[in-house]
């Protein structure tokens, strides 16, 4: 048992001696636990995930009601770690909503509503930028893809593939989607084309499937027809993990693809799992593109090891993308305060969660007594305070030319406070190191979901909101 302070509907604090079941709650909901909730006939567990724009907000106030209903309140030891304390909401009935968002919101900025006329932002090595609302009416869009006629495919978290021609938002959703475990910050996330997509149509998904009150990070992939997604099939599952976790999928020069598997959340519960071999959690996964294994992945015939994994160590990365120079893949990974990295992946490297870390927990403890050690790749790039790095790219179209070869990197929420994502811009020396960062976007006070770069050289960014949308960045000349 370990003692845990409580604080009741009133906002008072009395301490009970209890524990939960916080390893259950981590591989079940994939989220690091800071509160819990108790009633009468109701009890769950707070959860929060940094990438959420609040413990609670809106979304994941209605996740630990959620959670709350489907799992009454189990007491059990666990208090091998005094970092675990948590926080209990005591509440019974009505209470119970009111009293998980009074406990779980952040503090932010106001917000500030998209501009309808475009808006002109000065930079720092760009002449003037001007952004532009494409596209609104997206909910909760995730990742974006160019189709060769000029359309854009955009996933919205909740379970919907959307097309978007001309800026114009399709009323009716690409048909053929599976169905997804749409919970707090999971549901469908990145959307990617074959590489020969013009001959063979076929579109890949990654997205959170459902499966016995958790979840399975899994890529789907289907042919696009005129009639919606034909011949969908799920050609990689991961190991059962939080709902939360995510996923990015990208094709490497040589034909196969790598997919990123996060959800290891919690240095001493599900953390671990990120250093096992043998569990496709807190990985990169290296697949051939109809779900098969390279032979040439780093640990093929070792024992105790899952083949697909290509690097290890990871917590939960929401970004990833080729260097275009050296085609190597880049992935960025949130940590839980402080801590997010961006990572050059390397085949069968390390990359340390939770071992080594910049990170606090959420409870303030930090997560490990070491930031690097040897045998593990230390990061290319470490943001203290967190930034909650989402999809990134590195630039090198030309209607930006002293952007090229720039990563740009969407920012969800900095330094704990609402309403300061953004966009950030990180430029190398000629030794690939990095060199300096620019905050951009900052001004609209939106959470940045992903990044990429157009067939016509311009940026394209998705903002996750209820009412979120497709903005195009283009050069003032
Ligand atoms: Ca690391």
């Amino acid at each position: 048992m370990i003692p845990v302070s409580a604080l009741n509907a009133h906002g008072r604090t009395k301490t009970l001696t209890r524990s939960i079941t916080l390893d259950a709650y981590y591989r079940t909901f994939g989220v690091s636990v800071i509160g819990a909730m108790d009633g009468r006939a109701t009890g769950g567990v707070m959860a929060i995930d940094k990438e959420a724009d609040a413990g609670g907000g809106r979304g994941a106030g209605r996740y630990a009601a959620a959670s709350a209903r489907r799992q009454p309140m189990r007491v059990q030891t666990d208090g091998s770690d005094g970092s675990l304390l948590v926080n209990v909401v005591l509440a019974c009935g009505c209470a119970l909503a009111a009293a998980v968002n009074a406990a779980a919101q952040l503090p932010g900025l106001p917000p500030v509503p998209l501009p309808d006329e475009s808006v002109i932002f000065d930079t720092a090595e760009q002449p003037q930028v001007r952004v532009v609302v494409l596209t609104r009416g997206l909910e909760h869009p995730w990742g974006l893809a160019f189709l060769p006629d000029g359309r854009l495919l955009v996933t919205e978290r909740p379970g919907r593939l959307r097309l978007v021609r001309g800026g114009v938002l399709d009323p009716t959703p690409v048909a053929g989607v599976p169905e997804v475990h749409a919970e707090g910050l999971a549901g469908l996330m990145d959307v990617a084309l074959h590489p020969r997509f013009a001959e063979n149509r076929l579109v890949y998904l990654t997205y959170s499937k459902p499966a016995g009150g958790g979840a399975l990070v899994t890529l789907a992939r289907g042919r696009l027809t005129d009639h919606g997604l034909a011949d969908v099939r799920d050609i990689f599952q991961s190991d059962p993990v939080g709902g939360t976790a995510a996923s990015r999928v990208v094709f490497a020069p040589d034909g196969s693809l790598f997919m990123t598997v996060g959800g290891a959340f919690g240095a001493a519960t599900g953390g671990p799992r990120a250093q096992d071999p043998g569990d496709t959690v807190g990985k990169v996964v290296r697949l051939l593109d109809d779900g098969g294994i390279p032979d040439d992945n780093p640990f093929v015939g070792r024992d105790g090891y899952r083949p697909e994994i290509y690097s290890l160590g990871h917590r939960n990365q929401l970004g990833a993308a080729l260097h275009p120079e050296t085609g190597m893949l880049w992935a960025n990974e949130n940590g839980p305060l402080g801590g997010d990295e961006v990572n050059r992946i390397r085949a069968g490297a390390n990359y340390g969660w939770p071992v080594v870390s910049y990170s606090r927990e959420y409870a303030g403890g930090r997560v490990a007594d070491r930031t690097f050690q040897a045998g593990m790749e230390p990061a290319e790039i470490v943001w203290l305070p967190s930034i909650a790095p989402s999809g990134m790219v590195f630039y090198d179209g030309d209607r930006f030319p002293n952007w090229r070869g720039h990563l740009f990197v969407g920012a969800l929420r900095t330094g704990m406070i609402r309403n300061t994502g953004h966009l950030e811009r990180i430029v190398f020396n000629e030794q690939g190191q990095e060199a300096r960062r620019e905050w951009l976007l900052t001004e609209l006070r939106q959470r940045i979901r992903d990044v990429r770069q157009g067939p016509d050289g311009l940026l394209y960014v998705l903002t996750d909101a209820d009412d979120g949308a497709v903005l195009r960045l283009e050069p003032v000349e």
